[in-house]
């Protein structure tokens, strides 16, 4: 990948692109774990954990929150008037990020890039000019685009909904823009086009008709679905299910839910599983059970890395830090040979008040490592073998004789009863779990032992 420092300004002075220095290092522009050509496992690092970085938070989140005005201040639109000028400023200052990062994707929501204009034709005619400009970047960097989506929750037309809306009209401008927003990540190229549901939810039963709403989101998915496909679109469809938040109740409230709701629609061959740690959360799952749900299934695709706070109880997207959810969520990733078409997108933003320029790469470094750390854990879970073997042998009983019979659907229930009468009670069900020994076992693999 080419350095590249775009048109006449340098957005982000000072910095130069981040380099691996390792774990002794100082430097907080550095990586110390993340070394994107080490091999792993057989692959190179970076082509392992696929970073995106998420436009949204990265160049259009202020810092503003209810209690107040935005904080960070953003050299691509101070004192610019026009605001397709500080669109195609954004743009520029967004891929000297990219680059400067070292991460190969991008991801982003219409609005992102691009002002609303008077109507939905001049709206379109705008994005399709940031369009032509982040192609050209694209082909100059090679940063390549890990997904693109609609922004149809912001604007305040979509206060009850997009798809869902209880007036047409609505959904009917919700369409304008997602089939806008599919134009535009076919002409980049993009691997995906994911639907986050926004405000597709409700906030009370006594003015919302459920089932209308659900079958109305169905619907609008399959069209879009075929829309794409007639125009080409061989990447995944991915839906990212969140429980609440916006709205009280959201329709995607989890994995299980959107693989119900998916197969009930007829869109379970297209669509896969986005899946956001911090939307877990507040789900009640942990982002390890959402991730192996959906790769048991064959809906894994893509993921928003981010974490939330445990002390609250909504969506922080504070930047990763754990070890052990990293390591959780690259082992059920590894053992279902990796990406595919997806990646570890960082839906993450700095803190209101971190308003240093450099504050945003040593965000992005400190979530880069997390996942570099997390990969080189789940490498050795998976070479040891000790974790994989102690779960093949806890439920080796139905790999051979009755219990293979009941695996492969060859015992009534009334046979299966006889097998459990002529057993008897005895010690049967008390075999140790041995959860307490697992977790040492795991600790002992983040230590690097
Ligand atoms: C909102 C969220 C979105 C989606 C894209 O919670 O995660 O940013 O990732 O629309
Ligand atoms: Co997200």
């Amino acid at each position: 990948m080419a350095d590249y420092f775009v048109g006449a300004k340098e957005y982000f002075p000072g910095i130069q692109k981040i380099k691996y220095e390792g774990p002794k290092s100082k430097n907080p522009l550095s990586f110390k774990y993340y070394d994107p050509d080490k091999v792993i496992g057989g692959k190179k690092m970076k082509d392992h954990l696929r970073f995106a970085i998420a436009y949204w938070h990265s160049f259009c989140g202020d810092g503003g929150d209810p209690f107040g005005p935005g904080t960070h201040v953003f050299p691509w639109s101070a004192g610019v008037n026009c605001k397709m000028e500080a669109a195609n400023n954004k743009m520029d200052a967004a891929f000297e990020f990219f680059t400067k990062i070292g991460a190969e994707f991008w991801a982003f929501h219409d609005r992102d890039i691009s002002p609303e204009g008077e109507n939905p034709a001049e709206s379109e005619k705008n994005l399709q000019t940031i369009v032509a400009k982040a192609k050209k970047l694209q082909g100059e960097t090679g940063v390549k685009l890990l997904w693109g989506t609609a922004n149809v929750f912001s604007h305040p037309r979509f206060m009850n909904g997009a798809a869902t809306n209880p007036e047409f009209g609505v959904v009917a401008l919700a369409a304008t823009q997602v089939k806008a927003a599919i134009d535009a990540t076919i002409e980049l190229g993009g691997s995906g086009y994911t639907f986050w549901g926004g405000r597709e939810g409700y906030m009370s039963l006594l003015n919302t008709d459920l089932k209308r709403e659900k079958d109305n989101l169905g619907r609008f998915l399959i069209m879009a679905r075929d829309y794409a496909r007639k125009q080409g679109f061989k990447g995944v469809f991915y839906i990212e299910p969140k429980p609440m938040e916006p709205s009280k109740h959201q329709y995607d409230f989890d994995t299980e839910t959107v693989i119900g709701f998916l197969r009930h629609y007829g869109l379970d061959k297209d669509f896969r599983m986005n899946i956001e740690a911090n939307h877990a959360e507040l789900a009640g799952h942990d982002f390890a059970h959402e991730l192996e749900t959906a790769a048991v299934s064959g809906f894994f695709g893509s993921v928003d890395a981010n974490r939330g706070d445990p002390m609250n109880g909504w969506d922080t997207d504070q930047f990763p830090m754990s070890y052990y959810e990293s390591a959780m969520a690259m082992y059920t990733i590894l053992k279902i040979g990796g990406f595919k078409e997806g990646g570890l997108n960082f839906d993450s933003k700095i803190r209101r008040n971190s308003v240093d320029p450099a504050d945003l790469f040593v965000a992005h470094i400190g979530g880069m490592d997390v996942f570099a750390v997390g990969l080189e854990i789940a490498q050795r879970m998976i070479d040891d073998g000790t974790i994989s073997n102690f779960v093949k042998d806890r439920y080796a009983s139905f790999t051979s004789g009755d219990g293979a019979k009941f695996s492969s659907g060859g015992l009534t229930l009334e046979q299966l009863a006889d097998i459990g009468t002529k057993a008897g009670y005895g010690r049967t069900g008390f075999t140790s779990g041995k959860q307490e020994y697992l977790e040492n076992v795991l600790n002992s693999y983040l230590l690097g032992l």
